[in-house]
């Protein structure tokens, strides 16, 4: 059976990069023909700071973020990667698999560590070997995310490729990146070079699944953009980072080709092409947040439902894990 693994980060309030980028598939593979599991990255998280009650409250926030998604945590296992010592216990392993210069090469190392890395964490350093472990305690074979997340799943894959060949077996799978639609690359709204990131300092570089209609339209009429009308086809977006942002968001919120979009909208200045978006943004994300607020009245149902889901995940990654001890030589 093919099986669905991904994660995020509770390390600040979702974004609509988030949303367009990674859950909006989740909620699709869930009724495809995948078993799908669903992670909260608590362990990731901690490789920047995280003040202990902003991390408690955003893990659980992400877990309503999900849910009122359209995550159903009765098809899907739902939880939070602490609850399951498994990742970290993978982690280790191929810690121990992976080499100091793959890890050197990532762009998100070097990106957040900066120019100080001798001051960055040793797990921010180590973070897609955990990533890796993530994936692979499931033998997960597809992993939905986002475009920047490419490079770590190709170090997944040659952590997989050298475990198996360092062991002579055949045992975690070469796992396939699902990187989908117009949303896998929502860049921020202030600059259309770089990605929309929940830590980014400007909270107007990007749209928060808790804004309020009020906030979301004023963030996308401020949103940067060139002074030209909108194309009537796509080669006309070349080079226009922040227009084609923003068609590509509206492709992805309306569930459209970025072609079909276009055929729409072709030759409207901003001006008018702004409050369509807002107007098209409300409406997609205005329930979604409602209903966060509602999930986030009850916190201990929240609760129950990671521990249940962290059981349901142990319940696949523990025999993994044996099965690897087993094949490296670890006495049990
Ligand atoms: N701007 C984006 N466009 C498309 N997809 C995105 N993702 C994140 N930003 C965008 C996808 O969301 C999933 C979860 O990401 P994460 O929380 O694990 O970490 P991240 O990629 O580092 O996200 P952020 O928002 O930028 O968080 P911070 O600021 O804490 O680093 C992934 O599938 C990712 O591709």
């Amino acid at each position: 059976k093919k099986r669905v693994f991904s994660g995020i980060q509770p390390s600040g309030g979702l974004t609509l990069g988030n949303y367009l980028g990674a859950i909006k598939r989740f909620v699709q593979m869930q009724d495809e023909d995948y078993e799908t599991i669903y992670c909260m990255v608590d362990l990731h998280a901690i490789t920047v700071w995280q003040d202990p009650a902003a991390l408690r409250r955003q893990t659980r926030e992400l877990a309503a973020g999900f849910i009122a998604s359209g995550i159903d945590p009765a098809k899907s296992i739902l939880f939070n990667q602490s609850q399951v010592a498994e990742h970290a216990q993978l982690g280790w392993i191929f810690n121990c698999v992976a080499r100091m210069g793959w890890m050197q090469r990532m762009t998100q190392w070097k990106d957040k560590a900066g120019k100080n890395s001798q001051n960055a964490s040793l797990g921010l350093f180590a973070y897609p070997s955990l990533m890796a472990a993530d994936i692979l305690t499931y033998h997960a074979t597809h992993v939905p995310v986002g475009e920047d997340q490419k490079q770590h799943l190709e170090l997944t894959r040659d952590i997989a490729i050298k475990f198996n060949n360092d062991y002579g077996v055949d045992f975690f799978p070469v796992t396939e990146p699902v990187i989908e639609g117009a949303g896998t690359r929502v860049m921020s709204l202030r600059d259309g070079s770089k990605k929309m990131s929940k830590s980014d300092p400007s909270d107007a570089s990007r749209i928060n699944m808790t804004d309020d209609a009020d906030t979301l339209a004023k963030k996308i009429r401020k949103a940067k953009t060139d002074p030209d009308a909108l194309p009537s086809e796509a080669e006309g977006l070349e080079g226009r980072a922040e227009a084609r942002n923003l068609v590509n968001i509206y492709a992805g919120l309306a569930d459209m080709s970025v072609e079909a979009v276009l055929r729409d909208v072709g030759g409207k200045a901003f001006s008018e092409f702004k409050p369509l978006l807002a107007e098209l943004a409300v409406a997609k994300l205005a329930p979604i947040s409602s209903e966060m607020a509602r999930l986030m009245e009850n916190e201990a149902e929240i609760d129950a439902l990671l521990h249940t889901g962290a059981d349901a995940a142990r319940a696949i990654a523990a025999p993994i894990l044996e099965k690897t001890y087993d094949i490296i030589g670890m006495v049990r």
